[in-house]
Order: structure tokens, then sequence, then C-alpha cells
């Protein structure tokens, strides 16, 4: 069966000097670079925020960065302002081998809903495309490496098990933010969906 590898959001302001660094960052991205030759199939993702994003603290007067909020659709995690469409940090590591890649999802540019998923924004509802675009090539598969371990991976690898897919997360090759125990409550949500982890 065909392996698509699922790089995520291996952005400058994820990594060491950017507004949203998580540790150890930028040490995953040379063995992510080595691991792509090994897969038939590349997607890269990228988190986009237009600058009036609802999840930034910034546009919450008052609030604190990595406090907590209440959206529409749920508790929601107000950030320092990261990943700027068209800024700096929402380009890709300069050091990631984006040559690979076949496909580059973007996520969260919709200024009213965060979107920690690969498949699905926060609200659970609105699909980014990629479950779309995997089923039709089909590439059932799916490896997933990146940043940030407790975030954006798991909540991909648990949507992607959810759909169906085969699902595993190499986990030498994330690092986690860790807010408040979220790598451990990640670790259970991923072996719980039924994720291998690797
Ligand atoms: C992420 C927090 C906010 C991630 C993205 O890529 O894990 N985390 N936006
Ligand atoms: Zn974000």
């Amino acid at each position: 069966m065909a392996r698509t590898l699922i790089v995520v959001d291996i952005q400058v302001d994820f990594c060491p000097g950017g507004r949203l660094a998580v540790e150890g960052g930028d040490q995953i991205i040379a063995p992510i670079n080595q691991m792509m030759q090994d897969f038939d199939n590349v997607v890269l993702t990228q988190d986009w925020h237009p600058a009036d994003h609802s999840s930034f603290a910034e546009n919450h007067p008052g609030a604190a960065p990595f406090s907590m909020t209440q959206m529409s659709y749920g508790p929601q995690v107000l950030w320092p302002t990261h990943c700027v469409i068209g800024s700096p940090g929402a380009q890709f590591h300069p050091d990631l081998d984006t040559s690979h890649a076949a496909t580059i999802i973007r996520k969260g540019f919709r200024p009213q809903i965060d979107s920690y998923s690969t498949f699905f924004e926060n609200d659970y509802k609105t699909p980014t495309g990629l479950a779309g675009y995997l089923r039709e090539r089909y590439l059932e598969d799916l490896y997933f490496v990146g940043l940030a371990y407790d975030f954006c991976v798991t909540w991909s690898a648990v949507d992607a098990a959810r759909l169906g897919f085969s699902v595993s997360v190499i986990e030498s090759a994330t690092r986690a933010i860790d807010l408040n125990g979220s790598r451990d409550a990640a670790r259970s949500s991923m072996i719980e969906a039924g994720v291998q982890l690797i």
C-alpha cells in the first residue's frame, strides 16, 4: 500500500527564534528531510492565519497568551500571534526540503475558527479537503511527523484515524509545546483513537 508522509507545520514561527517556538523544533528537520525519500507521497501542512485571527491573544483585549477562552465551537487556547499570512514566520523553515511535496494544505485562514487538525477546523465540521484528496488518490496509509506533537500532529492523527485511514505518528520526528499536561493528554487520545505510535 502506498505510504504518505504528512509533515505538519515546519514553519519559522514554530522553531526556536519564532513567535510560538516549540523547543527543539528545528532538530527534527534533517531527519524529516531524510525520511521523505522513503515515501511514495509527501504532503506538507502550513498554519496560515490572517492578522485578525480569533486565536491570537492580541485580538482579545486584556487576555494573556496561553490563557483559555470560549469560542462558538468550544474552549480555545489564545496563542501568541504566529504564522500570519505573508509574514516571514509563516514560511516553511528554510532547512525543510519542500521539493518532494506534491501538495501543501493550509489551515486556519478563517478569522473566526482555529484549525489544529489538517482535516477539519476546530469546529469539527469545516473540512480542509485533505481527506478527499487522499481518498481520490488511494493514499490510505498515513505517517505523521512535525509540530506541534500535542496540537496539530495529534488532532490531525486522531481525525485521520476516525476517518478510517491507517495512521502512525513517528514520535522521534515531533516536538511538543506541552501546555498544562497537553503532551500526555494528546498521547492518550491518539492511543484511544487507534493511532500507532512508532
Ligand atoms: C499549532 C498552536 C496554534 C500547531 C498551530 O501547529 O501545533 N499550535 N497553531
Ligand atoms: Zn495556529
